[in-house]
């Protein structure tokens, strides 16, 4: 990939990121994420197809709700929407290249500001697409995924498409067709929909029962406009409990499954799990991706880490080795995303204000992956871990048990098996082995 700039180069004392390997002290180097290196058949930028978010790394200038942003960006200068959203699009084709990112992931507002007229909004996102086909174009870079922002606009305080009011809705949808649009004249290889207020503050004012069949509704006229106009991708469901609403619709990999198998819209989406929303559901991040697993439905994921002493979304970097080598080793045993690959949604700090603090912050995330990985390979090659896991229910592989399995056994008949073979052996689950054996590949 060769670094891309505009007219002028915004991260002027960073060049290209280059692997440098594990005893390099370069700060601005990969240790671990050598982009070519075959792990199980496949080169590390093939497994993990890494995706840059625009919204945290362009859009977000550091504010919280106790102080103005810490990031001043030399893209948000020009005062026309259109010319200040191609610069904000030069540096990020910069930044994805100068660092190597695949991929990149944005909501509508992230690349161009909208008013409240559609049309016109229709036409800066036009605009924009055009300028980012060009950009896709000579560096290589492609669209993971696309989205739109329905819950920053005040007229979504109460949702979108669970709008109580149908008006509202309506604006929903138009900025749905536009996003998909985009997505498609991109070549983007995903649509996600994470329910940003699509959920109730309280259920005083809340028919349930009602928003949620809106929301399916919604969902399958954007799939059938989708697959009308062309768009061969899948379609990713976000899951999140909470955050803006006390309680997010979407709550988990789960309740998601249920609700699209429940709607019939389980061929045309997957999920796209997040490790801090899964946090906040009160699971950990390995545990939505074993549900999503299971189901054939892991699509995608969002990188990132919450904070164990706080209750929200912090969207940090990720740098846990021990939860990142149980992670990848679901999915490789799941043989991949389904279509989709690694987004890191997550932000540098609001105090981190230098330039190469992106730097550091993508280097960081792209490195312990690619270590995760690395490692969760040489166990699954070289360990005993899938044996050990396949023999605890070697009782069901054959003979009765696997009667069972086949629904070949009644209850009377499951008994009749207790009493003939008395009281069963004592089986350790090892746990402590099996949290030895994972230290041991790290
Ligand atoms: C917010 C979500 C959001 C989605 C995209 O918590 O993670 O950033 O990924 O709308
Ligand atoms: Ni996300
Ligand atoms: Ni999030």
């Amino acid at each position: 990939m060769s670094v891309v700039t505009g007219d002028k180069e915004f991260f002027k004392s960073t060049g290209q990121i280059k692997y440098e390997g594990p005893e390099s002290d370069n700060p601005l180097a990969f240790r671990w994420y050598d982009e070519n290196k075959v792990i199980a058949g496949k080169t590390l930028k093939d497994h993990l197809r890494f995706a840059c978010a625009y919204w945290h790394s362009f859009c977000n200038v550091g504010t919280d709700p106790f102080g103005e942003g810490t990031h001043l960006y030399p893209w948000n200068e020009r005062s026309d929407a259109v010319e200040r959203a191609k610069d904000k699009m030069d540096a990020a084709f910069e930044f994805i290249t100068k660092i190597g990112l695949p991929f990149y992931c944005f909501h509508d507002l992230d690349v161009v500001d909208y008013t409240n007229d559609v049309v016109d909004n229709e036409k800066r996102l036009q605009a924009l697409t055009e300028y980012a086909r060009q950009k896709q174009q000579a560096s290589g870079v492609k669209l993971l995924w696309a989205t739109a922002n329905l819950f920053s606009n005040r007229r979504y305080m109460n949702g979108a498409a669970t709008n109580p009011d149908f008006h509202v809705l309506t604006h929903g949808a138009a900025q749905v067709k536009a996003a998909i649009d985009a997505t498609i004249a991109l070549d983007g290889e995903n649509y996600v929909f994470w329910g940003g207020r699509e959920g109730y503050m309280s259920l005083l004012n809340t028919n349930m029962k009602r928003e949620q069949e809106h929301l399916a509704m919604f969902l399958h006229k954007a799939k059938d406009y989708a697959r009308s106009q062309g768009f061969k991708g899948t379609f990713f469901i976000e899951p999140k409990p909470c955050e803006p609403t006390k309680h997010q619709y979407d709550y988990d990999a789960a309740t998601v499954i249920g609700f699209l198998q429940r709607h019939d819209l389980l061929s045309d989406f997957k999920l796209n799990v997040e490790v801090n929303h899964a946090t906040l559901a009160g699971h950990t991040f390995t545990h939505d991706l074993q549900v999503a697993a299971d189901a054939g439905m892991l699509g995608s994921i969002d990188a990132n880490r919450g904070d164990y002493q706080n209750g929200w979304d912090t969207d940090q970097f990720p740098n846990n080795i021990s939860e990142l080598v149980e992670a990848m080793l679901i999915i490789l045993d799941a043989g991949g995303f389904g279509g989709g690959g690694i987004n890191f949604d997550a932000k540098r700090r609001r105090n981190s204000t230098d330039d190469e603090d992106l730097f550091y912050a993508h280097i960081g995330g792209m490195d312990i992956f690619a270590r995760a990985l690395i490692i969760a390979d040489n166990i699954l090659q070289k360990s005993d871990y899938k044996k050990f896991r396949q023999e605890r229910y070697a009782s069901y592989d054959n003979n009765k048990g696997k009667e069972f399995e086949e629904g070949k056994l009644s209850l009377e008949e499951l008994r009749q098996y207790a009493i003939d073979h008395g009281e069963p052996q004592v089986r350790s689950g090892r746990q402590e082995y099996m949290e030895n054996l994972i230290n041991r590949y790290i």
